[in-house]
């Protein structure tokens, strides 16, 4: 087989962001825009030769051009096998599960999360590394620098290979394989849980229901949920991935779950309610009458965790991305154990996993994982949760308030602005930077300014710093307003403002959040001016 290199020229905005490289599907249709990326992705690797390379994704729209299109460029660039999933779809926990377990060199995670899909919808492409979690800056650093040069990439004049079918097929000298991107997973589901405890939680009519929201997740949850442990059939909702994800928004958080949050909010609901997004790595938490903050779903899950065979050790430590609340601090506080504070994004997780200085992440952004994997994982976190009731036998209800009566609650909120103008945006926050040196000391809103600064990250493994990775505002009660952009989106800029505020054990733990947080709102305004700069009253989703 002869390899073709094809000239190309480069483009300028192949910038990989939080997670990945995410644009419009039509910026993506350009002529050689995902080729160019993909040949720069392998540029920046060193010995490729004759691995292995999985390739999965979320199922969208673009997905099966862009694996065709993969799968050629590895094997022109001399890569000796890939692993597909079948039907193209790998969740991204998945995938991250498949490279670990086959010791594969890295893998192509196909997805843009929980932004909308279809044909003016969004897509993105994403490189893992060998442990299976995102590549790091060094890494995604290098292949922007080669985008911006590359003048050719490598592939291969042949027929598209039958995803549908289990089995090894081969292109040029590279074998295909093509597996069952549930079974792997599931497996190590049941090493981390107590399945029988689980099995015996349905059968005691205990009911819930599952919205895969038209993404990846249906496979794996009616195979594990329905198949496995025995939730009767339709617990699992939406459960057949649609490359459109049925023109909804595959973000699980209460503005796009609204309807399963009501329904959880009345008696004649089920006992509990999650959802998980376009890629299977997000996670949503509702008990009846109770909605669990994906930061206090964090604290929960570290301070339960024992509860799980897979932990029963106990954990090492825990990490959380700084936006998110501090009350996993407590916990970490109370268990004697690291607690660690990294930036926006899981690709900063992957070396404390790696040496075993944390066990559990999360972020406030619903994700949560585990050093079973080196990504987020959303039906991992429904699973757990489902194995402490299991063995708990108490309501998310009563579990959500024993904890704040132990730990204190943090009230936190994220306002997001989406698709402002960048400039006004980028001026924004840049404003806000020069404030920050005469902050400390004031008093705004009856509340101390305790410290203001940029967040910077010296990661403690590899010794690598991140700069500029949010504003930080803290008060003197351990309240803290955090700003930041958003590395995610496709359209203009995002501003996202993070808002928390601690109440103790013996506090008040039934306040409305948006009221309770209502000063810090204040202040953020008074500082910040975003209507006026953004021309925007109130923030497009509150979560
Ligand atoms: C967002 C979240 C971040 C998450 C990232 C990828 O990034 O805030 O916590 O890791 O999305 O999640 P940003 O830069 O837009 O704030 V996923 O599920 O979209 O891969
Ligand atoms: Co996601």
């Amino acid at each position: 087989m002869t390899i073709q290199t094809i000239k190309t020229t480069p483009y300028a905005d192949q910038k990989p962001g939080t997670s990945g490289l995410r644009k419009r599907v039509p910026v993506f249709q350009q002529p050689n825009y995902l080729e160019n990326f993909i040949q720069s992705i392998f540029d920046s690797l060193e010995g490729l030769g004759g691995k292995t390379l999985v390739i999965g994704g979320d199922g969208r729209f673009y997905n099966d051009v862009a694996i065709q299109k993969a799968i050629r460029i590895a094997a022109a660039n001399g890569f000796g096998k890939v692993l597909v999933g079948q039907g193209g779809l790998l969740s991204t926990p998945a995938a991250s599960n498949i490279i670990r377990h086959y010791k594969a060199f890295g893998g192509l995670v196909l997805s843009a999360s929980h932004n909308p899909g279809g044909p003016e919808g969004d897509f993105g492409i994403k490189y893992n590394v060998s442990n299976g979690g995102p590549a790091p800056e060094k890494i995604t650093d290098a292949i922007f620098a080669r985008s911006k040069v590359i003048d050719s990439y490598k592939t291969l004049d042949t027929p598209d290979i039958d995803l549908s079918k289990i089995g090894t097929q081969k292109v040029g000298d590279m074998v295909v394989e093509v597996i069952d991107p549930v079974a792997d997973y599931a497996a190590l589901m049941q090493t981390l849980f107590d399945f029988d405890a689980i099995r015996g939680l349905f059968a005691s009519g205990f009911t819930m229901t599952f919205d895969s929201l038209h993404a990846v997740t249906g496979p794996y949850a009616k195979a594990i949920l329905e198949g496995i442990l025995g939730a009767p059939a339709g617990t699992v909702k939406n459960g057949v991935p649609s490359p459109s994800f049925n023109d909804g928004h595959p973000d699980p958080n209460l503005v796009y779950c609204k309807d399963m949050y009501d329904l959880l909010m009345t008696p004649q609901g089920p006992d509990f309610g999650a959802a998980s997004d376009g890629d299977g790595d997000r996670n949503l938490i509702i008990g009846k009458n109770r909605f669990v903050t994906p930061s206090d779903s964090l604290a929960l899950l570290a301070a339960n965790a024992h509860l799980a065979p897979g932990y029963k050790a106990g954990i090492a430590g825990i990490a959380r991305s700084m936006p998110t609340s501090a009350a996993a601090d407590r916990v970490a506080e109370k268990l004697g154990i690291e607690m660690h504070e990294t930036p926006t994004g899981w690709k900063f997780f992957g070396n404390l996993l790696d040496v075993g200085r944390v066990t559990i992440c999360g972020e406030e952004s619903a994700g949560t994982g585990s050093n079973h994997v080196r990504e987020k994982d959303g039906l991992w976190a429904v699973l757990l949760w489902l194995n402490i009731l299991a063995v708990r036998k108490q309501s998310v209800d009563a579990i959500v308030r024993e904890h704040w009566a132990t730990y204190g609650r943090n009230y936190y909120t994220r306002h997001d602005y989406e698709e402002v103008d960048s400039a006004a945006a980028n001026a924004l926050v840049d404003d806000l930077r020069g404030q920050l040196a005469a902050l400390p000391g004031q008093v705004l809103n009856g509340l101390e300014v305790a410290y203001a600064d940029d967040f910077t990250y010296h990661d403690p493994v590899d010794g690598s710093t991140s700069a500029k990775q949010g504003i930080r505002i803290g008060f003197k009660d351990g309240s803290r307003i955090v700003l930041r952009l958003s590395g995610t989106g496709t359209v203009g800029a995002t501003l996202r403002v993070y808002l928390e505020r601690y109440e103790p054990a013996d506090g008040q733990h039934d306040l409305d959040t948006q009221d309770a947080l209502a000063p810090l709102i204040g202040i953020t305004e008074n500082l910040a001016a975003i209507k006026g700069r953004t021309g925007r009253n109130e923030p497009s989703v509150i979560t």
